[in-house]
């Protein structure tokens, strides 16, 4: 299935609006998104949650129902105003939602997808919202069929989701750009590792940026039991740093983060500098993108969290853009209080052969408490 004529199919159904959070297995839609030559408006949003509250304020602004693409991982941002808003008990608005479906039962995928893909098609018919499923044995005629289905749905003031198995689009322009930044993200998150004590606690966001740390951390220790990797709760890991700091005052910790979650649940910033934990150091590795599932841009390319960081409350606030600014992390971590936030500007790209976490993710869970325990 070509993603442009899908976006030209919705575009006939009236949409005008397209706004999600990019996702890996809707990687070929979304850069379809971003070359797309039509008329329609599109929002990378912060969450998903606020995908669906661009396409209430579209909806409520044009009377056209928008569309909202996700990964299933992004369900439970949108649950709250889909269920509390949208849905035809509230103000009955209508959507179309594309849905990317990692861990179809069946198909191996990482523990984080497990069981969030398993209760996926459930999901939509708790919320009450009618479903189809496609995958790439699904012809043009078929996809039109489920279009009429929920052409029909939102005319009813409902919504409909379309669930996209994996492989389903196919490759066409592919979507690339440069956001200028020379520093490699692998090569800095090995530079930090160096330069932190090796005590350091460091709880680590979702994506590549776990799977560089846990790469280098093997490579340059021999171990990563000091790492809490984030694997799923985008956007949750400093708040996670937060709970660790707060019950463990004699221990340093590190949170690294990208931008892209770093914006989804943005307001752990001023609640972290609220708290002022004087042991927390915040490091934001920003390449202006979704870089693990597809480098969509974030949207918010001009925002700058030194900026946001120091304006929330943060002891200190500073952008690194240099790898020997980058090498000094460690001198700084030892000698500073927090809470402080590091930006790190970084290129797009990871290595082809970036591996991923080889015990399971109780293991991993086990061993950094028993690090932290001091049992290791
Ligand atoms: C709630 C939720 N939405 C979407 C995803 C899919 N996802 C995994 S990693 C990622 C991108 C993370 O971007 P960023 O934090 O900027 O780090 P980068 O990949 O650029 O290093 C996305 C969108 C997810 N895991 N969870």
């Amino acid at each position: 299935m070509k993603a442009s004529r899908l976006l030209s199919q919705l575009e006939h159904m009236g949409i005008d609006t397209i706004a999600g959070v990019p996702d890996s297995t809707l990687k070929q839609f979304c850069d379809g998104v971003q070359t797309y030559q039509g008329k329609m408006s599109h929002y990378v949003t912060a969450n998903e949650g606020a995908a669906v509250g661009a396409a209430i304020g579209s909806y409520l602004a044009t009377g056209r129902p928008a569309c909202v693409y996700m990964q299933n991982s992004g369900i439970g941002n949108a649950v709250n105003p889909l269920a509390s808003l949208a849905n035809g008990d509230v103000y009955g608005i209508p959507m179309l939602f594309i849905v990317g479906w990692r861990g179809e039962p069946g198909v191996k995928d990482e523990p984080q997808h497990v069981f969030q893909g398993k209760i996926t098609c459930q999901l939509f018919e708790t919320l009450a919202v009618a479903y189809s499923v496609i995958d790439s044995d699904t012809t043009d005629e078929q996809m039109d069929d489920v279009l009429r289905k929920a052409e029909e749905t939102l005319s009813q003031g409902e919504q409909f989701a379309i669930i996209v198995k994996k492989g389903t689009f196919e490759k066409e322009e592919p979507f690339s750009w440069a956001n200028g930044n020379p520093m490699v993200r692998e090569e800095v998150l090995g530079q930090i590792l160096q330069s932190l004590p090796r005590d350091t606690v460091i709880v680590s966001t979702t994506g590549k940026i776990s799977r560089e740390l846990y790469e280098q951390s093997d490579a340059i220790y021999g171990g990563h039991e000091n790492i809490f990797m984030t694997v799923g709760g985008m956007g949750h890991a400093s708040m996670i740093a937060l709970g660790i700091a707060e019950k463990r005052p004699d221990k340093k910790i590190v949170c690294i983060d990208g931008d892209g979650a770093a914006l989804m649940h943005m307001g752990a910033l001023p609640f972290i500098a609220s708290r002022a934990p004087k042991n927390f150091y915040h490091i934001v590795i920003n390449n202006m993108a979704h870089e693990s599932v597809g480098a969509m841009p974030t949207g918010c390319q001009q925002a700058s969290f030194a900026g946001i960081a120091a304006a929330a409350g943060y002891r200190r606030a500073n952008t690194l853009e240099s790898p020997e600014a980058v090498g000094q992390i460690g001198s700084l971590v030892k000698t500073e209080e927090g809470p402080v936030l590091l930006e790190i500007p970084v290129s797009l790209g990871a290595r082809s052969d970036l591996g991923r976490p080889k015990e399971s993710a109780r293991e991993n869970k086990e061993h950094f408490m028993a690090f932290l325990e001091n049992r290791s």
